[in-house]
């Protein structure tokens, strides 16, 4: 066993925690955390010490696999995939146009390199269409940004460690993280009596037995409850009023519904006592600074956008905005947004919103399983698993099957993989170069740029050389624009970027295929073989420019492209990642982008939602499904679907268990360890039973990521927990942003 440890980052969560790994061969043997990387600085939850069930799971791919007329796969070479990908693609682009070539995924929770990289393929086909992960929980919160910040990447984030009172709502974040060293911080706002956490959750999670106020909510009760917050501090005087006067717009309107509610009323709907409610908003009004966190609990239940614009509301009102422990306007190091063409704004078939460039997950097969000439004909999927992740995995299978051409493109032979014509396998996440960008944080932002720890997997292939090939072999890239690019790279970087721009301007194309032309480039020049590294320059560059200021204060210096030159190079030689920025609170004020600089209070488009919420009962269930299911909630033992084999979880049964309340399992006739039967409008399912008064009666919940199928000893495909999408469906959506009601699933269960 070599006794060195090789800096690298953990991939399980968003977070992505620095990492140093000890390997015995090609297996993960020992795992710590970096202390040098710097935002997590040595942190580590359970979860990563696992990692060797990812990298070496029975289920790697080592080789491009073809679907056969018999419906199986064969092996076939590199050469051969590549070309004959290229050219099914081609002839859906040639027969139908490109913009039926439709692109999801690019990148997990801890790889986004090969979606840059894809940006070259999906040029070179004309695909215009795509979206990720992000459009089945975030979309309606960047949507919601836009409205009030002046665009939807005006995306804000909390400052935790800073924060006298810390709120989560639908989040749990000693489970989920969110933020860098979730434990800890939590810890210490519990433990630090100046200071409060308020957790808005249904469930007593491990985050709400540490909190000072849990407002354990009603599933579904959210709209009413954070309504009925707002009212309190309108009603009691409780808003900041020079912030308000100073900054924002629309005070007046608001203030005229927000006076109308009744705050008994919304309260008593929501399931949590009126007195809480106004405590908690006078705690809010009377801090120095508050943060707020929102995620699935809201962003995947009803009136999920409705409930973003709402949470924002509380500390705009109450002026937690551009200040040390409230919230502010991050920079980013790249964009997480689904790119394509600008002009676009609705789905081809449907006509859905596309927020973000990303087109709503849960309406893809109604793009597909129609006869609409505008119908998706063919699909490139890089690193994701939607026939497991999105709403309805039935009819999710049914839409990938009724595809002309399906490409996917996997370390692992996924429940998408296997609806596939084309599987191409890509080398895992500690055989490349990778990176994330899930640069989210303010004041200091950091990024980290991975070094291989391992060589490729025999058979397996890295994503920017797979997307160099594809380019290639639809005829994109032409020797004699490359070569006096490499010649200039191998002067320095800034005759490089002269070139690069120059060429551009006369051959637009080697613009659109950008990355890839740096990787044939640029990326030949790099030290330490880190020729993947090469479309980090121009996201450096456009980092450099877009935030010129932030990054001097990082300590990097120079005027124009050698500011980026500088901050390329750092990305290159620290191991351990980089701060890339770091802010002052006034810069938040710089990036709010509407045309008057103030925040707007108003948004016209949810006004009858938010006015129709006085005849709404979040209680009402219909008599059929009485339960209401969250169907994906973030365990100890869950890690997306990333671990697919089963054995990485130390106690198996429990941790896929249904979760209900005892007095509900009382009446169900339903043991402790028993079995239950759950059915929903979509699927029906049996699993083991877990009881715990975490759970409100009435509500239960199954863990996210389970039911994968994975080969045991014997090859012999085994199915442990439950798929949670087997009992979506795609119709239970935000009627705005798409987002999906996985947390808010109804439900009947019975005895099994
Ligand atoms: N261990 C672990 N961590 C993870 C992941 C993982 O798979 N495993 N996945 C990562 C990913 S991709 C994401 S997006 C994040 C998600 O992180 P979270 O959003 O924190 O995760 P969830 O557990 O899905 O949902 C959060 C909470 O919503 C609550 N909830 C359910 N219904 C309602 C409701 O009606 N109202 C309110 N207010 N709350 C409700 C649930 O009880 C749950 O505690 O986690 C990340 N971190
Ligand atoms: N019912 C329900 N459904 C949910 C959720 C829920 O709470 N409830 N949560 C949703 C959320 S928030 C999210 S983010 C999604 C996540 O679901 P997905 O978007 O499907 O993402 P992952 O499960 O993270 O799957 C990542 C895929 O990347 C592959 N992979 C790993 N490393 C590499 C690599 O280096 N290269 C390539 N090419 N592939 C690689 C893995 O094998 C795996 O197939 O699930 C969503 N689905
Ligand atoms: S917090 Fe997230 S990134 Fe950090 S070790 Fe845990 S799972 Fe990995
Ligand atoms: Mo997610």
């Amino acid at each position: 066993m070599s006794q060195e440890f090789k800096k690298t980052a953990c991939i399980l969560c968003s977070i992505n925690c620095g990492l140093e790994i000890q390997l015995d061969g090609r297996r993960i043997a020992k795992i710590r955390g970096d202390k040098a990387h710097p935002a997590s600085q040595g942190y580590l939850c359970e979860k990563p010490s696992r990692l060797d069930y990812y990298q070496n799971g029975r289920d790697r791919l080592t080789a491009p696999l073809r679907r056969r007329p018999d419906g199986g796969f064969e092996e076939i070479d590199w050469d051969t995939a590549i070309r004959e990908v290229a050219a099914r693609l081609a002839h859906v682009r040639d027969t139908y146009g490109g913009d039926k070539i439709f692109y999801y995924g690019g990148g997990g929770q801890g790889n986004h390199l090969g979606g840059a990289y894809s940006g070259a393929t999906r040029a070179m086909l004309g695909s215009v269409y795509s979206s990720n992960a992000l459009a089945q929980e975030k979309t309606g919160e960047f949507w919601v940004d836009g409205q009030l910040f002046g665009r939807p990447r005006c995306h804000t984030t909390g400052d935790y460690e800073h924060a006298e009172v810390a709120v989560f709502v639908g989040k749990n974040p000693w489970q989920s993280h969110g933020f860098p060293r979730a434990r800890a911080v939590l810890r210490a706002i519990a433990s630090d009596e100046k200071r409060a956490l308020i957790v808005i959750d249904p469930r007593r999670t491990q985050t709400a037995e540490l909190a000072d106020y849990h407002i354990q909510v009603r599933p579904g009760g959210d709209a009413h409850c954070l309504t009925a917050l707002l009212a309190a501090l309108i009603q009691e005087n409780l808003t900041d009023s020079d912030f308000v006067e100073r900054h924002t717009r629309g005070f007046e309107d608001l203030t005229r519904h927000l006076q109308t509610v009744s705050v008994a009323d919304y309260c008593a709907r929501a399931g949590v006592p009126e007195a809480q409610i106004r405590e908690v908003a006078r705690r809010i009004a009377g801090a120095k600074s508050v943060s707020i966190f929102e995620d699935l609990g809201i962003q995947q239940a009803p009136h999920s956008t409705l409930c973003s614009y709402l949470e924002k509301l509380i500390y705009v009102l109450t002026g937690n905005f551009a200040k040390e422990g409230g919230m502010n306007i991050h920079t980013r190091f790249a964009s997480l947004g689904g790119g394509g063409k600008g002009g676009m704004r609705v789905s081809p078939v449907g006509g859905h919103r596309i927020i973000s460039g990303l087109i709503p997950a849960n309406v893809i097969p109604d793009e597909i399983l129609t006869d609409h000439p505008d119908r998706f004909r063919a699909m490139i999927v890089e690193s994701t698993n939607p026939a497991h992740s999105l709403a309805d995995s039935r009819r999710m299978r049914e839409a990938l099957d009724a595809l002309d051409t399906l490409v996917v493109i996997d370390i692992a032979m996924t429940e998408t993989a296997r609806h596939a014509d084309y599987i191409l396998p890509a080398a895992s996440q500690y055989e490349k170069w990778e990176a994330t960008f899930f640069t989210l944080e303010f004041p200091h932002n950091d990024f980290q740029l991975r070094a291989p720890i391992l060589e490729p997997l025999l058979g397996t292939m890295i994503e920017p050389e797979i997307h160099s090939r594809l380019v290639r072999a639809l005829g994109g890239l032409d020797e004699a624009d490359l070569a006096p690019l490499r010649a200039a790279a191998d002067k320095s970087w800034t005759a490089f970027g002269e070139a690069f721009l120059a060429a551009a301007a006369v051959t637009p194309m080697l613009g659109k295929l950008a990355p890839v032309v740096l990787y044939e480039t640029l990326g030949r020049t790099l030290p330490d073989g880190a020729q993947a590294a090469a479309a980090l320059w121009g996201a450096a560059q456009s980092c450099a420019m877009s935030f010129p200021e932030s990054v001097r204060r990082a300590g990097f210096e120079g005027e124009g492209m050698e500011l980026g030159n500088a901050l390329f190079a750092a990305i290159l030689r620290e191991r351990s990642g980089i701060m890339f920025t770091v802010d002052e609170y006034e810069d938040t004020w710089r990036r709010v982008e509407t045309p008057d600089g103030r925040i707007n209070l108003i948004v016209g488009e949810l006004m009858d939602e938010f006015v129709g919420l006085a005849g709404e009962d979040p209680a009402a269930r219909n008599p059929e499904f009485p339960f209401v299911l969250s169907a994906g909630e973030r365990r100890t033992s869950t890690a997306n679907t990333i671990y697919r084999d089963p054995a990485w979880r130390k106690k198996r049964e429990i941790g896929s268990a249904l979760r209900m309340n005892p007095s509900d399992a009382e009446r169900l006739g339903i043991d402790a360890g028993g079995r239950a039967r759950i059915t929903t409008k979509r699927g029906s399912m049996e699993t083991v039973v877990e009881l715990t008064d975490t759970l409100q009666s009435g509500h239960v919940s199954l863990p996210n990521g389970l039911g994968l199928s994975y080969p045991n000893e014997n090859g012999e495909r085994l199915i442990e927990g439950i798929p949670p999408n087997e009992l979506t469906s795609g119709e239970d959506r935000d009627w705005l942003a798409g987002t999906p009601h996985h947390k808010h699933v109804p439900a009947r269960v019975e005895a099994a």
